[in-house]
């Protein structure tokens, strides 16, 4: 059984915020640990398709979560449910003790949201870890915190939806169709007790990477030629995660529809969770449009002052490169450092400074790590830096306003002012103070934070391992940001969105990476990335352009290719980059946020909308038509055709050339470059 959309569902058609829905009595429960509890991706996967679920499904769309104060307290605004079965399942659940949250999540489309306390059902842990033994099998460990929030989370959300269901049942004309979509083994215990008390719902469950396979590629194991090869019992029973790794392949097998992120995890859930799944869902993005066709480029250039500013402190002393011919790198997330690539980014930075250095070339990188881990806050030295270049900026503002007064009174008096008296002595003092605050005899340091256990850190120790020191010889200099970005962060006041709106390359060469926002989020915001072809959004894209290069998609082979090659090419994608010049990457990023209407939820959120549609069928086959062949189908209200997408044309990659001189900035021949760019091509 293996459904595959070969032709999606125009979605316009069914943004009726909820009608359709509520005609047919049809109910959807998103439930995640990550709705409205920011820990990570699937935080962004609901968030952002809270806009476009709410558009199609209304106030029949309601997203289940765990009540994390912290989070609940700035996002979500309490109200309680207007009376029906909603308010009815959560008060007679509020009855039991159960301490619910309800109300609606303040993100786009304002979705109604149901927040368990789990901490209010803890004193069930005992019976519901019971039940669990006593109908699946599997036994949870006390010592296992995370999995012991997942049974209490689970047990609540069956509850919830078995009395939601027993409310909704209830004296109505059209039995209701309730699809209960969970994300995650975290959720998995919410589908497993449902399926197990045979409640009347369709069930869809999506993983975003699974348990083992991320456990077994954070080791040095050839993953992916070995996928049949794992006994997989025994290497989740090495990790003693022999439990959870029961949790989610329950919960994939007892969901009437199962679905993952992208294809390779499809692969992998093949061999690791013995499912293929029945519908790929990839991700999507809410992407924002401007009004003004360049506005994103203006962007880039405000946000690039904003990192130059933060560069001119962390460099003092040693800012004898040309920021004009800086260029902005980085890579971000989860601190999985081989996963995520971090390994082979650094051996190809220490490739790519010495190519600049053997070419000559005038050009500098700064290549930004920013991967949360533990520290004891910012460093003295960046500090330092960040205050030195300010009392410089404030002296020079003091010293310009005394010269152009000066200026103004010898004018006045009618003559023009001598050259050597237009600096006093107390502005050349001054001046010298700084000059002299800001020499050191120490490097810029590479990272700005002491980061705890600085001596066992795998980033740090890499950076030192390729003697990437920020010399004044290297043209590749390194920063390892170990937090992640805020505007109130005081080195440079800027949001992560923003931060990457000011660079000009994220760099992403995972080697574990079911999707893969990172990479996404700089293609909407028409910021060039590197991904790999062992990331869902790699091979996504790969799929649906000719030619990803030229529109500002690296892709580097970690899938086929021994792993020096896949340094050796990323190092020469790099170094293809910075010999670009100013007016080509403009052309590229233009490109680049070509491709953003192919990440929008607005194309991708039919996925999901398949996806609950078939789970219906396996609970309602009368909802499906046979048509003249014999081939069942669903019965679609309305026609089926492709999503909105960008067209095709010829398709050419900008050449790199080491002259700056093709400088584009006025914004009118911005515009008709942009109308010259070619479009994407989808097969
Ligand atoms: C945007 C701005 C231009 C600016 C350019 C810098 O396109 O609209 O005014 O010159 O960015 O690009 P660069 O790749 O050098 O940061
Ligand atoms: C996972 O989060 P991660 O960074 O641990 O889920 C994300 C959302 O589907 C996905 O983009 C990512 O690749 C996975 O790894």
């Amino acid at each position: 059984r293996f459904y595959k959309v070969e032709s999606t569902n125009d979605l316009m058609g069914f943004l009726d915020r909820g009608e359709s829905a509520e005609a047919g009595n049809i109910w959807t429960f998103e439930c995640a640990w990550e709705v409205a509890n920011k820990v990570g991706g699937i935080y962004t996967v609901i968030r952002s398709k809270t806009g476009i679920s709410v558009e199609e499904l209304g106030n029949q769309y309601v997203l289940l979560g765990p009540y994390k104060e912290q989070f609940a307290r700035t996002e979500v605004e309490d109200f309680e449910f207007p009376p029906g079965p909603l308010s009815d399942a959560v008060s007679k659940l509020r009855d039991t003790g159960f301490r619910i949250h309800t109300g609606s999540w303040l993100v786009d489309g304002n979705p109604l949201v149901i927040l368990f306390d789990i901490g209010s059902a803890s004193y069930n842990m005992n019976k519901y870890k019971q039940e669990l033994f006593d109908k699946s099998g599997i036994g949870i460990p006390d010592s296992d915190m995370e999995s012991n929030d997942c049974v209490l989370f689970g047990f609540m959300v069956a509850q919830f939806i078995a009395e939601f269901y027993h409310f909704t049942n209830k004296e109505v004309e059209i039995p209701p169709k309730i699809v209960c979509h969970f994300h995650e083994w975290l959720s998995g215990i919410g589908l497993v007790m449902t399926r197990l008390w045979g409640i009347k719902v369709s069930t869809v469950f999506t993983t975003h990477a699974t348990l083992l396979g991320r456990y077994l590629c954070a080791g040095s194991i050839d993953f992916y030629n070995n996928l049949d090869k794992f006994d997989i019992d025994a290497e989740a029973g090495k990790r003693q995660i022999y439990h959870r790794y029961c949790i989610e392949r329950a919960a994939t097998h007892l969901a009437h529809i199962f679905t993952t992120v992208s294809e390779i995890t499809g692969i992998e859930a093949e061999h690791l969770l013995k499912r293929k799944p029945d519908i790929i869902t990839p991700n999507g993005l809410n992407v924002k449009k401007f009004s003004a066709l360049h506005e994103f480029q203006n962007l880039h250039a405000v946000s690039k002052e904003k990192i130059h500013d933060f560069v001119r402190g962390h460099f003092y002393g040693h800012h004898d490169f040309d920021l004009d011919k800086t260029l902005y790198f980085f890579i971000a997330g989860r601190y999985e450092f081989g996963n995520k690539g971090a390994d082979v980014f650094i051996e190809s930075l220490a490739r790519l400074n010495y190519m600049m250095k053997e070419s000559g070339s005038d050009k500098t990188v700064i290549a930004f790590l920013i991967f949360p881990t533990r520290t004891n806050n910012y460093n003295v030295e960046s500090l330092r830096g960040q205050a030195i270049s300010k009392s410089l900026r404030d002296t020079v503002h003091v010293v310009q306003q005394d010269i152009g007064k000066r200026m103004y009174e010898a004018c006045l008096s009618g003559k023009l002012p001598e050259s050597d008296e237009l600096l006093s002595k107390d502005d050349i003092v001054r001046l010298k103070r700084c000059l002299f605050a800001s020499q050191r005899s120490s490097l810029p340091p590479i990272t700005t934070h002491n980061v705890v256990d600085d001596h066992v850190d795998p980033v740090l120790n890499n950076l030192r391992r390729c003697q990437l020191f920020n010399n004044r010889s290297d043209r590749v200099k390194v920063i390892f940001h170990p937090e992640f970005l805020s505007s109130s962060n005081p080195l440079f006041g800027l949001d992560y969105d923003d931060f990457v709106r000011g660079c000009h390359l994220g760099v992403f060469p995972s080697y574990y990476e079911p999707w893969g926002y990172t990479p996404a989020e700089c293609t909407v915001m028409g910021i060039p990335s590197v991904t790999t072809n062992l990331s869902g959004f790699g091979c996504f894209m790969a799929d649906h352009i000719a030619d990803p290069t030229s529109y500002g998609i690296y892709i580097v082979d970690r899938r086929f290719v021994a792993l020096d090659d896949s340094i050796s090419q990323l190092a020469t994608y790099m170094h293809d980059f910075v010999r670009l010049n100013r007016r080509q990457r403009i052309i590229q990023r233009n490109r680049t946020e070509r491709l953003s209407d192919l990440l929008d939820w607005r194309s991708l959120a039919v996925y999901y909308r398949r996806a609950r549609l078939l789970a219906l069928h396996e609970v309602f086959p009368e909802l499906t038509v046979e048509d003249e062949n014999g081939v069942r189908h669903i019965k679609y209200p309305r026609p089926i055709s492709e999503p909105p997408s960008p067209t095709s044309s010829r398709a050419t990659t900008p050449a790199p050339s080491d002259s700056e001189e093709d400088e584009v900035d006025d914004e009118k021949e911005l515009e008709e470059l942009g109308h010259k760019i070619d479009k994407v091509v989808l097969f």
